[in-house]
């Protein structure tokens, strides 16, 4: 089925495009960007065969907007998430008084060790909702949402970013922005 087909070529970009380009010999700019060429000939080289179409249908209806073509459609990025130092030209912006952050309970007493960190990530994820929140959660187990003060956080002069496709980020939130832990 094609929808099937399509939810493996996104996860598969995904990897490919935040994390792990070297996988199939993919040369990544320093602003995330590969060429739809490049991808293409290196996908059917490892046996994942696709057209340009595919990747077109995957970054339009993909569920969370993950990916991004350029102006000519030459080149595709990821919008955010990347372990790999790359920079995604996001614009600092001052965020909403709270936001959300999802997790898994599990995680919780280590979380009031050491804050939210970013881990493998190039920054901590927050949500605008909690019910978006939750889902982010429970990729890893039974889920809690943390609320994050942001307002304090911004007069004490940590900088947001919003994604292009409207995930908010933010190098690290301190343990004393967490409300109710
Ligand atoms: C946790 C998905 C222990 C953190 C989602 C999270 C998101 C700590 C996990 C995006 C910790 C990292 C990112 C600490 C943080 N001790 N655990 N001090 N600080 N953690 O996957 O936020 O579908 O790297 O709470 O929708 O879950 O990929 O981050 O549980 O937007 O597009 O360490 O990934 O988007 O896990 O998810 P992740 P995340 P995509």
């Amino acid at each position: 089925m094609k929808k099937d087909k399509d939810r493996k070529l996104s996860k598969f970009l995904s990897l490919l495009l935040r994390h792990q380009p070297e996988a199939i010999g993919l040369q990544m700019d320093a602003k995330g960007w590969v060429s739809l060429d490049q991808l293409l000939q290196q996908l059917n080289k490892h046996g994942h065969s696709s057209q340009l179409e595919d990747i077109q249908r995957v970054v339009a209806n993909n569920n969370k907007q993950r990916f991004a073509l350029d102006m000519e459609g030459r080149r595709i990025r990821a919008n955010q998430g990347h372990s790999l130092t790359v920079d995604v030209e996001l614009t600092p912006t001052p965020p909403p008084p709270f936001l959300y952050h999802g997790t898994a309970k599990r995680f919780l007493e280590s979380i009031r060790q050491t804050g939210i960190q970013k881990m493998n990530r190039q920054y901590v994820h927050l949500s605008a909702d909690q019910d978006t929140a939750m889902e982010v959660g429970l990729r890893h187990g039974p889920p809690i949402v943390l609320t994050i003060d942001c307002q304090q956080m911004l007069e004490d002069g940590y900088v947001f970013y919003l994604s292009e496709n409207k995930v908010w980020l933010v190098d690290q939130v301190p343990i004393k922005y967490v409300q109710r832990i």
